[in-house]
């Protein structure tokens, strides 16, 4: 395993990578926009994914510093997509501990300022439910601050944590994302398809959106689309990718 100081040295060096996923309305074929996910181009090891470094720094003052590095990048990827005629809104995951920051509103304002492109709706911000949120009031009020410039948020991972109907009751986030482990086992599973229903019914009883995730063959996304989930992500749809391949993915979409 890395260390946090060789971490700090691949930030510097430019070593991190985004790539991007998809998000599909799986009904109309619509791309609903694209999840950044971080990738470590490791000059020795290779292309490293996240559970490979990430836990080093989980809970250290590094995670803000990749965390906003994330953004800024995103939101830099965005406005060329933007540029070339390309709206496509970007999905950015959040670790509680940068979300907690005293002047994480403020900054996320001024990082959006940067880039004039990005409109209301087009920054979204995951959450995983698991770390989230000693301080559930604090961090509902961070939401609210930042929907009141546009971001939007998502509950990442829904259904596995241990308050999951506490976040959704209290925190103001547009979109769920139904964890992938309940869609992975559905056809096998009759007690995960019924979970998948269920929650698909709170979603709209409390007016918010909901995403499947890990939507991993045809099979999936069209029982999903039977049981009235419109939006899907997974590798049936397309895998992560670096942002040069984005283009030619929607050109082939289509
Ligand atoms: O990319 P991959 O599917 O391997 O991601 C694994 C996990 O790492 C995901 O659950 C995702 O939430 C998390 N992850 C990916 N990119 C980021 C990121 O930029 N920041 C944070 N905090 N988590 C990320
Ligand atoms: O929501 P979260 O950030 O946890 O999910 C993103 C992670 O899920 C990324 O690591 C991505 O590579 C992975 N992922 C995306 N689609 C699929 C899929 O269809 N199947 C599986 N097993 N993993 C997926
Ligand atoms: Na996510
Ligand atoms: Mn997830």
């Amino acid at each position: 395993h890395e260390s946090v100081e060789r971490m700090r040295d691949a930030l510097a060096n430019g070593e991190f990578v985004l790539y991007y996923q998809p998000k599909v309305n799986m009904s109309t074929g619509e791309v609903v926009g694209v999840e950044a996910l971080v990738r470590w181009q490791h000059p020795e090891r290779g292309l490293l994914a996240p559970a490979a470094f990430l836990p080093t720094i989980q809970q250290h003052p590094l995670a803000i510093d990749l965390g906003e590095w994330v953004l800024a990048q995103a939101l830099s990827q965005f406005e060329a997509w933007a540029n070339a005629g390309i709206r496509l809104p970007v999905s950015v995951n959040i670790d509680a501990i940068h979300l907690q920051q005293a002047d994480f509103v403020e900054r996320l304002r001024a990082e959006i300022e940067r880039h004039p492109s990005v409109a209301p709706g087009d920054l979204e911000l995951e959450v995983l439910e698991t770390n989230a949120l000693e301080d559930i009031a604090h961090v509902a009020s961070v939401m609210k601050a930042c929907r009141a410039f546009g971001v939007e948020f998502a509950l990442d991972d829904f259904g596995t944590g241990y308050s999951s109907l506490t976040y959704l009751r209290h925190f103001p986030a547009t979109m769920l994302k139904i964890d992938r482990s309940f869609v992975r086992d559905m056809l096998d599973d009759p007690e995960d398809l019924t979970i998948l229903e269920g929650v698909l019914g709170l979603a709209v009883a409390f007016r918010r959106d909901i995403i499947a995730e890990g939507v991993e063959t045809l099979l999936h996304g069209r029982m999903l689309l039977a049981m009235g989930y419109q939006l899907g992500q997974g590798y049936a749809i397309a895998r992560p990718m670096p942002a040069k391949a984005v283009p030619a993915w929607l050109e082939s979409w289509r």
